[in-house]
């Protein structure tokens, strides 16, 4: 069966997490049939958070960026699954929320580029460097879905 499997980051931000919608974004990434590898709450450090928008520094929303990210818990998830970088990017949807479709999360629950629920990596190489900067080796597990085979 096609598509190579991959491992991304998915961040549920402040305003995910203060709007009660973690098990929303929860169901449907586990509903398309990708797996769960880590799962953790935490507060993210200005330092931590600077490195995970590294490539945004020095551009005007940087600053408001970084204070909302670190304002409030947000939850990571490490996802795996066929494809799972391109097909998570489907279901969070475009960036600014007032393009993201009908059907995907931004499209669904978000108004504002600047408070827009979810963050994921846009490629494997970045996916690699983000989970690496919130999860330790030791934090993933390793697990069959039992629909696994006829995913
Ligand atoms: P994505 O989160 O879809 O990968 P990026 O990496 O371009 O999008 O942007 C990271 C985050 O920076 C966005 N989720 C959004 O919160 C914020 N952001 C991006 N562009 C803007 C902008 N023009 N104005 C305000 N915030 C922005």
């Amino acid at each position: 069966m096609s598509g190579a499997v991959e491992r991304t980051l998915v961040l549920i931000k402040p305003d995910g997490v203060v709007r009660g919608l973690v098990g929303e974004v929860i169901r449907r990434l586990e509903q398309k049939g990708l797996k769960i590898v880590g799962l953790k709450m935490m507060l993210l450090s200005r330092e931590r958070a600077e490195e995970l928008y590294a490539v945004h520094r020095g551009k005007p929303f940087f600053e408001g960026l970084i204070n909302y990210v670190t304002s409030a818990p947000i939850v990571a998830i490490a996802v795996e699954g066929k494809s799972a970088v391109r097909v998570v990017r489907n279901i969070i949807g475009l960036t600014n929320p007032a393009e993201a479709r009908p059907g995907t999360i931004r499209g669904d629950f978000a108004l504002s580029i600047d408070r827009n629920i979810v963050h994921a990596a846009d490629s494997v190489e970045n996916a690699s460097r983000e989970l690496s900067i919130i999860f330790n080796s030791d934090e993933f597990y390793s697990y069959k879905r039992v629909d696994e085979d006829w995913l």
